[in-house]
């Protein structure tokens, strides 16, 4: 069984051109993930669950479990001193960390520490997503250096924490997945070189906001519930409400999974830097598709930390029907 250790030193190291800072990089959000998974596994056990009474920058509520896992990943991030600055969805602004050693780090680090964090009370699957670029400004890190297309990401990846905990990931060869072995503390290699099934009868949708959404979604929901044998029609609903979780299902099984644009959120609901560019690049990785309805993902502007996006992500030849 490889660790995942042993995969970045083996696989990544000549793509790495062997500095060997994006794999303690690596190394250093992989040991958050540990963290925030064993504190998950216990969340009822320690005064880590429910809501904190407050809101965030996006007006959403914050769960205790999201500032945990914001400041698990910032304390090892800052601590690794691989990471010049970090941006995440629990933070109004980006964090820079100066003086870092004075090892001159030049990656910066954009996640959602607990992605479907309103599951968090009732024990469902979360997830932390996490995207990786390379600094471009020159001296000290700015909001540039974080507003950064999808296609200039260095490596993206997620945790599942669920019936198992996976880390999935990608420098850009391909995905991997490795699952948590907890009782040695280490992630090993267990879905190597993942490709999502090109079609699957799944779609994942919000149903319950249809009134929110503009015609063509009905439409869309429409002919996936008629009765239709030959494309085998009606096809099957299934939607967690964590993004992490109804991807993580899709990318293995096929299918598609859509937040779209609403009447009055014409942006949709979830963000570009940490929920859908790092899910785009993986899902393009493994031979799927990402798209706004209009544009690839990975190739639109990014003006803002927090800014929004229409996505559908899935299998390929979803787009043909
Ligand atoms: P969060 O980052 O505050 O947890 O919100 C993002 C989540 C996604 O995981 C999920 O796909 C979506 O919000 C669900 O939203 P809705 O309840 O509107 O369907
Ligand atoms: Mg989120």
């Amino acid at each position: 069984m490889m660790t995942l250790t042993e995969f970045i030193t083996i696989k990544e190291r000549d793509f790495q051109n062997a500095t060997g800072n994006l794999t303690a990089l690596l190394n250093d959000i992989v040991l958050a993930a540990k963290t925030i998974h064993r504190d998950v596994n216990r969340a009822g056990l320690m005064d880590i669950i429910g809501a904190t009474g407050d809101e965030n920058i996006q007006g959403e509520v914050v769960q205790k479990l999201d500032i945990h896992a914001d400041q698990l990943l910032i304390k090892y991030l800052q601590n690794g001193g691989q990471c010049c600055g970090i941006g995440s969805e629990e933070n109004d602004t980006f964090i820079a960390f100066d003086d870092q050693h004075k090892l001159d780090p030049h990656y910066v680090v954009l996640f959602d520490p607990l992605d479907g964090s309103s599951n968090i009370d009732v024990c469902a699957p979360i997830g932390t997503i996490f995207s990786i670029y390379k600094k471009k400004s020159p001296g000290k890190v700015e909001l540039s250096d974080f507003l950064q297309k999808g296609t200039e990401i260095v490596a993206a990846g997620y945790v599942i924490y669920g019936s198992s905990t996976m880390l999935v990931f990608s420098t850009g060869r391909g995905v991997n997945g490795f699952t948590l072995d907890a009782s040695i503390g280490e992630f090993c290699l267990s879905h190597p070189d993942i490709k999502t099934p090109e079609m699957n009868n799944t779609y994942s949708i919000n149903q319950g906001g249809m009134y929110k959404y503009e015609q063509y979604i009905h439409d869309f929901v429409d002919w996936c519930s008629a009765d239709d044998k030959t494309s085998k029609r009606p096809y099957s609903l299934r939607y967690i409400g964590s993004m992490v979780a109804d991807f993580h299902r899709n990318l293995l099984k096929g299918g598609i999974f859509i937040y779209p644009a609403m009447k009055e959120s014409p942006q949709g609901k979830l963000r570009i830097l940490y929920e859908c560019i790092p899910m785009a690049f993986l899902q393009e990785q493994a031979g799927g598709i990402a798209t706004d309805g209009e544009q690839r993902i990975l190739e639109k502007e990014v003006t803002d930390l927090h800014q929004r996006t229409p996505i559908i992500i899935g299998s390929k030849n979803w787009s043909k029907n």
